[in-house]
């Protein structure tokens, strides 16, 4: 069969555009000779490339993914679809319709959703579909819609495993233009469901759910060593980032990664990780293989906020040390920060500064993959999260958090931190944390992160916000120290 796979992502003004959703359903399909094609919808305009591809694709099928900040988008692609095609079957996929199927299914034109992994799902409603057997609605992971009956099937187990899943289509796109786009950088993952914590803001808790079975899985070090070297085959580019929740969950895995990978690749590479799931010996060895940055999630500096509020299970000290011994290995700690948390006050606040003070004393970060300084996000509830509960029981949602801008807007308003307080605190924030050991990038920060400078930088025509981070990857380059991995190489050399 023919399926058309959409990928909405006009909410985002986010630069990394691989819509890994899609283009993995896309390999899978075709191992089973479906024909598929890819569209990615970045903003209104592309409706008109949305069409054209209808038209010219002819699909028989329409599918559709969906992200929660992107649900809005929804009902106008569906009725392109059927605009196109009165009888067109359309599914919806994506982590929109897991977190929220019940209002997914009810949008006129949509006709089935995908409620968990779609692989399986999918192939199988195809199927079905083909066959002409889509009376025989039991398909699970899909609800769908019957003759104005609502039909709920039950979730599917989760993929086993995943080294027997085909690597992502990326031809489908024009990936390398990605990877230029991204500083030359390949974004990928090894993993699924690789972080276990329960963090009560995370919408993970929530995904670990729409499924049976074991929720972390992980790729085998050769399956993902195989994949690099035949993804390094076809695109350029000297750095990767390994865009999973938690790189290093598993020790043994990720030692043995790390020594194979030095062996066998030269490029540097990025990563996420609790802090817990780093030591001395899984540093050295991230270091060894030529990795730059480890990004961290601190959230709060606050203990109440961050171990009983969002239940982040970060030791304070044992985090600031991991930062420090990152920083020895010459491996950027860029730390992760919220603002606005519930129950959260400016006074506690000041401890989230104080502990990035803390570790950004001996270092600035500036990093092509993550931008400068520490980060800092308000917090906005996540449907369907615990935290959101709490936010709901407590009166602080005033508005539904769907069409805020993720992450620079709050819709909370709590009494004990106005409003005005978090975005005044979140601006000031890099300042602070460099201002005493670092005065001149302290001043850059604060005009950068004044509001007027923040609204034109991000209005920016993407050309010339390219050509700001390349200046900024720039300078890191010059402050960058050296690293040597006993092969007299520094990777850190090659990536710019
Ligand atoms: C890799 C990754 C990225 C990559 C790729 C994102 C992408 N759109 O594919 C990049 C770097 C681009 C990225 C960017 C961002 N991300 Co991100 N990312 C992830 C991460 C770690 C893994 C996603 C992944 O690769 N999954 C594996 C693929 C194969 O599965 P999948 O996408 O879930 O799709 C499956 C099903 O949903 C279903 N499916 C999907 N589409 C369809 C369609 C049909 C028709 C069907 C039937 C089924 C189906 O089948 C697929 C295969 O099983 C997730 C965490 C997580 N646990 O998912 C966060 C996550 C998705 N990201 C998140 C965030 C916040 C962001 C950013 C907003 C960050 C930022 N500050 O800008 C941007 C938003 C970009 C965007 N428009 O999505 C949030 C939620 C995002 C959201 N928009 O809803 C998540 C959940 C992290 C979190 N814990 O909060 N991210
Ligand atoms: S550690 Fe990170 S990825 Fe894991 S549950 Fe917490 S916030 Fe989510």
């Amino acid at each position: 069969m023919r399926i058309l796979l959409v990928s909405s992502n006009m909410h985002n003004d986010f630069r990394w555009k691989l819509p890994h959703g899609v283009v993995a359903l896309s390999a899978y399909l075709k191992r089973y000779q479906h024909q598929t094609k890819v569209v990615v919808v970045e903003k209104k305009t592309d409706m008109r490339i949305y069409r054209e591809a209808l038209k010219q694709f002819n699909p028989d099928v329409v599918g559709i993914s969906i992200n929660f900040t992107e649900e809005q988008h929804l009902p106008v692609l569906a009725n392109i679809a059927r605009e196109f095609d009165q009888k067109i079957p359309v599914i919806v996929g994506g982590n929109y319709p897991i977190l929220e199927p019940e209002k997914t299914i009810i949008i006129p034109n949509v006709d089935a959703i995908c409620i968990g992994e779609g692989e399986e799902a999918l192939l199988e409603y195809l199927r079905k579909l083909n066959t002409h057997d889509i009376e025989s609605t039991n398909i699970k992971n899909i609800w769908l819609k019957k003759n104005g009956e609502i039909i709920k099937n039950d979730y599917r187990e989760f993929i086993d495993d995943l080294d027997g899943l085909p690597y992502m289509d990326r031809d489908a796109v024009d990936f390398q233009k990605i990877i230029d786009q991204n500083h030359n950088t390949l974004i990928t993952t090894v993993s699924r469901g690789s972080c276990l914590y329960k963090c009560t803001f995370c919408i993970n808790a929530v995904f670990s759910k729409a499924g049976k079975g074991r929720w972390e899985r992980r790729r085998s070090v050769d399956s993902v060593l195989d994949e690099l070297a035949f993804v390094g085959k076809k695109y350029d580019y000297k750095n990767i980032n390994f865009f999973d929740e938690h790189f290093t969950s598993d020790r043994n895995w990720i030692i043995n990664f790390c020594q194979r990978y030095a062996e066998q690749f030269k490029w540097t590479f990025d990563c996420f990780s609790h802090c817990n799931g780093l030591d001395q010996e899984v540093i050295e060895n991230l270091a060894r293989a030529g990795c730059r940055h480890v990004f961290m999630g601190l959230e709060s500096g606050h203990e109440y906020i961050r171990n009983k509020v969002i239940k982040k299970g970060i030791d304070i000290d044992r985090f600031i040390q991991n930062a420090e011994l990152l920083n020895k290995y010459k491996i950027k700690a860029v730390i992760s920060c919220m603002i606005g948390l519930p129950f959260e006050t400016p006074e506690m606040f000041k401890q989230t500064v104080e502990v990035c003070r803390t570790i950004h004393k001996k270092q600035i970060v500036f990093s092509s993959s993550y931008g400068a300084g520490p980060q800092i996000f308000i917090y906005n509830p996540v449907p369907k999260t615990d935290l959101y509960n709490v936010c709901e029981k407590n009166g602080w949602l005033r508005i539904t958090p769907k069409s805020f801008r993720i992450y620079r807007e709050t819709c909370l308003e709590m009494p004990q931190f106005p409003k005005s307080q978090i975005y005044h605190l979140s601006r000031l924030f890099r300042y602070q944390v460099y201002k005493d050991s670092y005065p001149l990038f302290a001043l850059l920060f604060r005009i950068y992160d004044m509001r007027l400078t923040r609204f034109v930088t991000e209005n920016l025509p993407e050309v010339i916000f390219s050509k700001i981070h390349l200046l900024l990857s720039f300078i890191s380059l010059i402050m960058k120290p050296r690293i040597d991995r006993g092969d007299g190489i520094d990777k850190r050399d090659e990536v710019y």
